[in-house]
């Protein structure tokens, strides 16, 4: 029976194919004889060698195949060796360097079968089971920040608020000017901005208002949104501020938008975010793109209003600025103030998110340690 494939006698036992070079009809003939069966097993050697040769694997099953034929315990290889005790002593050496030509062969034939089933098949080859489930990727957390961002985010868009962002390069117009905020304008120096050498025009952004002129600019009112995001400030870096930090900003232009829209929007905000005991107060206060402006505080809510620490004593911790839109910032987004009003406000999220995790140090926000990070695995 012949391997359609490899042209070899398939099933043939290897013991049996080799016998008959030993033995005539399977009786001991004998050294003499054997000298003669030693070139029929010279002549089978280049058999079996252009076998080899001609050897081709489809698959792992059939490199398997070659090594049981040619390599394995019981296969050719071996039994060839074992026709080295009946060689005469004379011959051993130069029948020894066929022998073992003729294995080194067979071996290296099998290394490259290997490989090249190896880089066909490939990794995602037979030897994969695709129809398996996948292994889990291991869940991370989401940073503090981010919890605390997406619940405020959450509270508002209850009331109508969509997200938007915006670059944190910013030009001088979108972060400053727009903003009722002309060159050399004193409140410009409270925000300590960090530059752009390349450009003079570029800052990077001081507050996410920017992105608010952006909306405005776009003239499509009314405007009810929430302005999430990253803003730098030239600050020493320390356990309670920070070069960069986060804020969430909010903005609803409209007609008739009142004062009272602003206070009962916060308190919505305000019930939801600490619970509904919390008491809230607004005390004036000086922002140059709002007019009024206030800036909102909450009985303390680590204390409930006893006095602590955290409030100084106080009984109230400061939450959030916020005003009406001042009539200039519209103008300069070609909106009429005479027809349109909005309130803004503007809060920082480290500040809670510190209160909330009990977190004392500021930097630890941003240094990336997987022990820090990994505690906020449950938190939703
Ligand atoms: C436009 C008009 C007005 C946003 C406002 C504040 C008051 C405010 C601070 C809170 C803590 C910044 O992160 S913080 O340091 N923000 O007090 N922000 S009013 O007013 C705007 C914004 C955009 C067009």
């Amino acid at each position: 029976m012949q391997d359609r494939k490899n042209g070899r006698a398939a099933a043939l036992p290897v013991a049996k194919e080799l016998r008959c070079f030993c033995t005539s009809a399977g009786v001991d003939v004998g050294a003499s004889a054997y000298l003669c069966n030693m070139e029929q097993l010279l002549q089978q050697i280049e058999e079996y060698k252009k076998e080899i040769a001609a050897f081709e694997a489809a698959d792992d099953k059939q490199v398997e195949e070659f090594r049981i034929r040619f390599l394995g315990t019981k296969g050719l290889v071996k039994a060839v060796m074992g026709e080295m005790k009946q060689v005469p002593a004379d011959q051993k050496k130069a029948f020894g360097q066929i022998l073992n030509d003729f294995k080194l062969f067979a071996e290296s034939r099998y290394e490259s079968l290997r490989e090249q089933t190896a880089a066909t098949q490939g990794p995602a080859g037979s030897r994969i089971d695709l129809s398996l489930p996948g292994d889990p990727a291991p869940l991370g957390s989401r940073h503090p920040i981010t919890l605390m961002r997406n619940r405020i985010v959450s509270i508002f868009q209850r009331l109508g608020f969509a997200v938007a962002e915006g670059p944190e390069i910013e030009d001088d117009w979108h972060n400053f000017g727009a903003l009722n905020l002309p060159p050399h304008h004193p409140a410009r120096d409270m925000q300590d901005t960090f530059y752009i050498q390349q450009n003079p025009d570029w800052v990077l952004r001081t507050h996410t208002s920017s992105v608010q002129i952006r909306e405005m600019e776009k003239g499509k009112l009314p405007i009810r949104m929430l302005m999430p995001g990253r803003v730098y400030r030239n600050e020493t870096v320390s356990a309670r501020s920070h070069c960069f930090f986060h804020q969430v900003e909010g903005l609803y232009i409209d007609e008739n938008v009142s004062f009272a829209d602003l206070k009962q929007t916060l308190y919505f905000f305000v019930k939801e975010m600490y619970g509904k005991d919390v008491k809230v107060r607004f005390r004036p206060s000086y922002f140059p793109f709002t007019e009024p402006s206030a800036e909102m505080d909450v009985s303390c809510f680590i204390c409930g209003g006893e006095g602590c620490n955290i409030c100084k004593k106080t009984g109230w911790v400061e939450i959030l600025g916020c005003g009406m839109v001042h009539p200039n910032v519209l103008q300069n987004c070609n909106i009429d103030p005479n027809k349109y009003t909005g309130f803004a406000f503007g809060m920082g999220i480290e500040r809670p998110a510190l209160l909330k995790y009990d977190v004392n140090d500021l930097r630890l926000f941003s240094e990336n340690d997987v022990r820090f990070l990994k505690q906020f695995t449950s938190a939703i």
